[in-house]
């Protein structure tokens, strides 16, 4: 009788458990469609870029759920809520646009596709996505 009594208690503390902490939605994410990691490509380099959970949205104006790409070019994630710098290592895609070239020197490279708000605010690594590619 003690131990159902145990389990009962066990079960009741789990299921409150997940409701306190609702599970982060796993859909919302970035992806390189083109090319993929470890590839081998010569310049200049087709990108295809992907997101799910999230809307592709030209830049301008801050909508909850959308944003635009940037590919970071051997450079690190900008913090969440930091703008995106615009150089030659930080590429804005603010048309929404989803398909690029890139001309990169030969050697490895890598590569990191980020969303980010209407106003460039970088969405953080979690929709960041960082491939490595060689250039012949
Ligand atoms: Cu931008």
């Amino acid at each position: 009788m003690r131990i159902i009594a145990s389990l009962i208690v066990l079960v009741a503390f789990t299921a409150c458990k997940k409701a306190e902490k609702p599970e982060v939605p796993a859909a919302e994410r970035v992806l390189f469609t083109q090319p993929l990691d470890g590839a081998t490509v010569t310049s200049p380099v087709k990108v295809v870029m992907a997101v799910e959970g999230m809307t592709v949205k030209p830049a301008g104006e801050i909508v909850p759920g959308t944003g635009h790409f940037h590919i970071l070019i051997d450079a690190d994630v900008p913090e969440e809520g930091k703008i995106v710098p615009a150089d030659d290592n930080h590429k804005h895609y603010g048309k929404g646009q989803t398909e690029t070239e890139l001309t990169l020197k030969p050697g490895s490279h890598k590569l990191t596709l980020l969303f980010a708000d209407g106003m460039h605010q970088s969405y953080g690594a979690r929709l960041s996505q960082t491939i490595q590619v060689t250039v012949k």
